[in-house]
């Protein structure tokens, strides 16, 4: 690959989250490192207020999800983001308020009964959203656990109805390099790109996220809609989704597309399976300075671990 530079991606742990990151946002504040980033935009303000979703919030909870750890504050999750698009740092949430979430349509292709392209904000109508709290982990080693907001993903399945011939899904975030200037960065393969098989899409635990902490999603997090797939690494759960399709062979993704020595399609959590440049053994707990030990599956193997009866032979931890 053509990567010289050393991204984000491309840092040993120590050095992709420096100390600094993980304090309470609060704390930066005080010591006068937020100023800019805490800056309002009077205009993005508007926009939110005028959210034509906003009515549906907060959804029910799903009691069913349990975090068994303690819950994320919302201002550390909310500025400690990946998103490519809008850079290389954490710190992309101004940047990407430059992101118009609407109008914003979904095109659906490939290999079910009949193509379709739908609104977002009619699709958040047809399908019923529910309130799950779920743990989550970056392959960079640090973790958070929030309430996300959504569909579940087998639901959208079901509408999208797939011809028996689909074995995968791939997901593919928006294209605009005037309003995300990492896209101008040529040695990325945008857009990115994720993909699950139809049976991983199906299994209980995947969401379309379309909020968090009982509000719509902010663009930071991926607005309008993104994936949520919990027992995975973080880069499997793609941001701001303008197309699904429906397909036969597994779909390449961003990451393997950019190094995939080091990042695979499976990516499912394991503290066994070290990244080839450092440990997975423990993870950072996003706004403390603690760190916890990993679970295989990020702790939803009950869930899951049955997917992937008879796969032993993938690369099923990067
Ligand atoms: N389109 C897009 N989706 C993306 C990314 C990205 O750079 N672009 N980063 C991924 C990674 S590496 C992580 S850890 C999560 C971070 O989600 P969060 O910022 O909402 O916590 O988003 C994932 N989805
Ligand atoms: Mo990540």
């Amino acid at each position: 690959m053509l990567i010289k530079r050393r991204a984000g991606w491309d840092m040993p742990e120590n050095q992709a989250t420096p100390e600094s990151v993980f304090l309470n946002r609060r704390q930066l504040m005080a010591a006068g490192a937020g100023l800019i980033a805490g800056a309002a935009l009077p205009g993005a303000a508007a926009a939110q207020s005028a959210d034509p979703t906003v009515d549906l919030y907060p959804a029910k909870r799903n009691a069913a999800y349990v975090l068994g750890v303690p819950q994320t504050a919302e201002e550390d999750a909310a500025n400690y983001n990946n998103f490519y698009e809008f850079g290389m740092s954490k710190d992309i949430v101004d940047a990407s308020k430059r992101l118009a979430t609407r109008p914003w349509n979904i095109q659906v292709d490939g290999l079910v009964e009949k193509p379709f392209e739908i609104g977002f904000d009619d699709l958040i109508r047809k399908l019923p959203i529910e309130e799950r709290l779920y743990r989550f982990r970056c392959v960079e080693a640090w973790a958070m656990a929030v309430p996300w907001t959504g569909i579940p993903l087998k639901s959208f399945v079901a509408l999208a109805k797939p011809l028996a011939g689909a074995k995968y899904i791939r997901f593919e975030t928006f294209m605009n390099p005037r309003v995300a200037p990492g896209q101008n960065q040529r040695w990325y393969p945008w857009p990115y790109t994720e993909g699950l098989t139809i049976a991983e899409a199906t299994n209980e635990l995947p969401l379309l996220v379309t909020g968090i902490y009982g509000k719509p999603l902010p663009t930071q997090h991926g607005a309008p809609i993104r994936l949520i797939t919990p027992w995975k690494y973080g880069f499997k759960s793609v941001k701001s989704i303008r197309k699904i399709s429906f397909v036969a062979e597994r779909p390449k993704t961003f990451w393997e597309g950019l190094q995939a020595s080091e990042y695979g399609f499976w990516a499912n959590v394991n503290p066994a399976v070290p990244h080839p440049r450092w440990s997975q053994a423990s993870e950072q707990i996003l706004g403390s300075r603690e760190r916890r030990p990993t679970q295989i599956y990020n702790g939803y193997g009950e869930q899951v671990a049955g997917l992937y009866k008879g796969l032993e032979g993938e690369k099923l931890f990067m």
